[in-house]
């Protein structure tokens, strides 16, 4: 690829570390990767949609692996192997490596997936490729509260620095820094709320969907999320019952976490290869009172408040 004064630029770039095992550079008003820059705008420009296109977004960390098994397991369920069946895609892969992410995956040929492709991208809305706004592709946007979305990110990539022998991430620094919209991806706030006024603005095109809300009702979420994707379960599958709900079953933290390929395997990624494990953490809500003290979840509680103030949004 031909190096021009704008990439040029972009390398130049002030990097800035602590948030994650990798540096991130601030671009557009939106904190990534430095090593992914080239990659995300070329995804920006290049990349294809089609009409029948699902998209899965969200920050890191938010329930990702999660959405991914259960829009996998319900998108394609009529060609799957029974969810029992032990050649069951998700038996045997990771659910990163069922459902890959556009920004990331240059190496593999997206175009020459069968649709409908289901995807998924954590990019910022306002960074998405210009052809999935133009086509009538549609988003599933996934959002977890931000004290557990920063201590979850906060174990991952301190188990990624372990693994390289290298020091943790001091928490109080990361914590300022999320506080201060320095995150993956971020600021936190930005992503949101940016897929959030889309999903207001049209909502046959994004629809918004909480962990929380997945926790407290996976059928119901997993119904509607179904039901978005233009694969409702049918009054027949409801009569006779259990399809949702083994869906939710084998796509459960308990279920997921204890397979062989998740326990065992390895994901690749730009970086380096990152253990399945370091996936499934312990999942749950409100997890982060192990880490954080009181008056730092008070502070994120109030950043958040006036951040999503006007809104309507709440998490
Ligand atoms: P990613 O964006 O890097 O793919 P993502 O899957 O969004 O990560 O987030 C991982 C979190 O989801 C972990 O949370 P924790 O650190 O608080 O434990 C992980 O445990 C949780 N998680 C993974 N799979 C499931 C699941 N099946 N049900 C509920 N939570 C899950």
């Amino acid at each position: 690829m031909e190096q021009t004064q704008e990439d040029d630029q972009l390398s130049n770039l002030p990097t800035i570390t602590g948030c994650s095992a990798f540096p991130v550079v601030l671009y557009k008003a939106h904190y990534l990767f430095k090593d992914s820059l080239l990659r995300v705008l070329s995804t920006r420009h290049h990349f294809q949609a089609r009409p029948t296109d699902i998209f899965l977004a969200s920050l890191p960390k938010s329930g990702t692996t999660w959405l991914k098994a259960l829009a996998f397991s319900s998108l394609y369920r009529t060609p799957l192997p029974d969810l029992s069946d032990l050649r069951h895609p998700l038996r045997v892969s990771n659910p990163h490596d069922i459902v890959p992410f556009i920004e990331i995956e240059s190496n593999l040929d997206l175009s020459s997936m069968p649709s409908p492709r289901l995807l998924s991208t954590h990019l910022p809305f306002d960074l998405l490729p210009t052809s999935i706004a133009d086509s009538g592709s549609k988003i599933v946007y996934v959002c977890r509260n931000p004290k557990d979305t920063f201590v979850s990110s906060w174990h991952f990539w301190n188990r990624i620095r372990e693994k390289a022998g290298e020091e943790p991430i001091p928490l109080e620094a990361s914590f300022d820094q999320f506080c201060d919209g320095v995150s993956v991806m971020g600021p936190y706030w930005n992503h949101v709320v940016g897929y959030w006024n889309a999903s207001r603005a049209n909502d046959a095109k994004v629809l918004f969907v909480k962990y929380e809300d997945m926790i407290a009702d996976p059928i119901g979420e997993l119904k509607r999320v179904a039901g978005f994707m233009g694969c409702p379960f049918t009054e027949e599958e409801e009569e006779r019952g259990g399809v949702a709900e083994g869906i939710v079953k084998l796509c459960g933290f308990e279920s997921l976490s204890n397979l062989e390929v998740n326990r065992e395997g390895v994901l690749e990624t730009m970086f380096e290869d990152f253990e399945n494990k370091f996936y499934f953490r312990r999942g749950g809500v409100g997890g982060w009172r192990s880490l954080l003290s009181l008056e730092m979840g008070r502070r994120l509680d109030e950043i958040t408040a006036s951040k999503f103030a006007g809104t309507g949004l709440s998490v």
